[in-house]
This record gives structure tokens, sequence and C-alpha cells, in this order.
């Protein structure tokens, strides 16, 4: 019997609570029957983790082989196949984004470390908790031990949200839709490209006012949307994409896929920051899909995405070694 180990931070909170129970449905990891799942939350979290732990035990899912929950970082790492990393500190009222970026600069370095300490070479992190490309930069850094293609960050959301928008407006369906892009940051600067999308492997056609005015903005701020209505962020979306996120690493996919990886360079954007480029990703691994040509107009705003992920980067310079 294969057995997976898998860790989720914050994994009180509300992705968290979509995430378990769609994992535990139906693994996507390959050939994995069950998986040992270790809940990490804060100890003022532990008691509410009780609870869903006894929630998940009421499914009696098949795929679950042991749970775990504690508010150790260093027991819950330890030997982790995947570490998903959905723990973060929300912004308060009034609080400033880089004070924001900084308290999350002190979360991610130190279970940075820990992972550096405790993990194998071969543990997969996926990360998801904002600002989702810094805390992932912060990780790389303090983590020699892993190789940097085993640290991604979540950028799955926004390449689903850009695919059902695009395919609601040609009234077509998502799945026939192929090489959607993301450029940039998980952020309102991320860059919606649907330049070289296929239909059918055919290409499609769609006027630039409605990509440049209509369809880049609402992919963008979606999210704010999203929080508008509910009156909450993301939660069930988010974890779908993490799940989506999880089974392309785990199995490759036919498309062309947006992860969050650490830069060397490509299509002339600073090297060493965590940017959504487009990839091709097999089981063993991904390749940044190169030569593609780039109007001048998502040019100008992949810069604009690369300047905001310098000045996080510059924010939290004293966390990078
Ligand atoms: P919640 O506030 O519901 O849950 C966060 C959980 O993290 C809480 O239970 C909290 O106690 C825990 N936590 C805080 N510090 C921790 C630490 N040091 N160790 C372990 N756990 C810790 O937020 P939720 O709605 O679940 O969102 C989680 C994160 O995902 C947020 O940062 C959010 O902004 C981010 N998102 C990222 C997305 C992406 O595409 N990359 C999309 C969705 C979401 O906005």
């Amino acid at each position: 019997m294969n057995i997976k180990n898998i860790c989720i931070t914050g994994a009180a909170g509300n992705i968290s609570y979509s995430l378990i129970f769609r994992l535990l449905s139906k693994l996507p990891f390959k050939n994995t029957d069950k998986i040992n799942l270790t809940l990490l939350d804060i100890s003022q979290s532990q008691k509410s983790l009780i609870g869903l732990r006894y929630e998940i035990e009421d499914c009696a899912f098949s795929t679950l082989n042991s749970i775990n929950v504690t508010d150790n970082v260093e027991n819950a790492f330890q030997e982790s196949d995947y570490i998903i990393m959905v723990g973060a500190k929300p912004r308060s009222k009034g609080m400033e984004r880089s004070d924001l970026i900084l308290d999350n600069a002190n979360i991610f370095k130190s279970q940075a470390l820990i992972i550096d300490r405790v993990c194998s070479p071969s543990t997969k992190v996926i990360v998801v908790g904002n600002p989702a490309n810094t805390n992932a930069l912060i990780l790389n850094y303090n983590t020699p031990s892993i190789p940097n293609e085993n640290i991604t960050s979540l950028m799955k959301l926004d390449q689903n949200r850009a695919k059902s928008i695009l395919a609601e407006k040609i009234n077509e369906h998502v799945e026939d839709i192929q090489q959607m892009i993301i450029w940039g940051n998980h952020s309102t600067t991320q860059v919606p490209d649907l330049s070289n999308c296929l239909l059918n492997a055919e290409q499609i056609n769609v006027d630039d006012t409605w990509i440049q005015n209509i369809f880049i903005p609402k992919v963008q701020k979606r999210g704010g949307e999203i929080i508008e209505y509910r009156g909450l962020s993301s939660a069930a979306s988010a974890a779908s994409a993490i799940y989506d996120h999880i089974n392309i690493i785990d199995n490759g996919s036919n498309s062309w896929e947006s992860l969050g990886i650490m830069t060397s360079g490509e299509y002339d954007i600073e090297s060493g920051l965590m940017f959504s480029l487009p990839l091709n990703v097999t089981s063993e691994g991904y390749q940044v899909i190169k030569d593609l040509k780039i109007d001048t107009y998502i040019e100008t705003l992949i810069k604009l995405s690369e300047k905001e992920l310098l000045k996080e980067r510059d924010i939290v310079k004293s966390y990078l070694p």
C-alpha cells in the first residue's frame, strides 16, 4: 500500500475547511492509496482543530490512514511528502500592506528554517498564504536543502478564473480552452494573457477592447469582487485550485500551466523572484515555455507586476540570506 504524508498549515481556516474534504474524497496524488494527514495551526486554534478532526473521522474516508492535529511545527513538517502552506496572518483593519508582508515574512522564515532542518529534499511545498509569491520567495531562500523547483506558489485560482471568464464570453466550455497564461504576482497586478489561447486547437480571436477593458481587470480584481459579495475571501474556489495544483505537479498536465516559480532571467524578468510563468509540467518537473511573442500591452503589464514583486522583495530583504 502506498501512503503519503501530507501536512496542511492554517488547517483551522476557511480554505482548509474546503480543501481537506476535497482531498480526501479523491486523492490527487499519483499511485497513492491513503494519506497520513497532519493539520497544523496556532495554539489558539487547537480546540477548533479537534472538532475538525472529529468531522473528518465522521466521514469514514477510505483514503485516510491517520490524522494528527498539532501546533508543533517541527513535528508537523517531519517526513512530509507535501506541505501545503495555507496558514498566514490576515490583514487587519488599518494595517499597512508592508506590515502584513513583514508579519508573514516572520512566519514563513521561521517555518522555512524548520523545513530545511527536518524535511527531505524531495518534499514539495506549495505556498498559498498571502502575499503568496513573496512568502514563497522567503521560503525558497531559507531552505537551501530543498531544490527551488520543489517550492511553488498558487496561481491556479487566477488561471481558472481567467479560463472561466473567457469561456463565458465566447460561449464555450472551459475544458476546450487551452494555453491560458497568468504572468506575475498573485495580486491585482497579475497579467492574464489569452494571446496564445486555443479553442480545440484553433486560435481564439476576441477583440482587444474587451481584453483590455473587461477581461484583464475582471480577472485581476476577482478576489476583491468575491469579498464584496460574500463578505469573506475566496475559500472553496481556492481549495479547488490547490487541488488542481497538486494534481498538476504530481501527475503532470497536457496543457500549459501557470505556477509561481523562481525566475532565472526568463523573458527579461529579474532573476530571484517568485513569478508566475507559462510552464509545461510533467510528473518529473516543469519547464518554462520559451520564445513566446508578447505584445507591448501585455509586456507593459508584466513589467508592472515585476515592479511590485521587486518592491515586496525589497521590503523583506532582511529575511533573504
Ligand atoms: P483564514 O484566516 O480563515 O485561515 C488562516 C489560518 O492560518 C488560521 O486558522 C490561522 O490561525 C492560521 N495561521 C496563522 N498563523 C499561522 C502560523 N504561524 N502557523 C500555522 N497556522 C497559522 O484564511 P483563509 O481564508 O483560509 O486564507 C488563507 C490564506 O490564503 C490567506 O493568506 C489568503 O489571503 C490566502 N489566499 C491565497 C490565494 C492564492 O491564490 N494564493 C487565494 C485565496 C486566499 O486569498
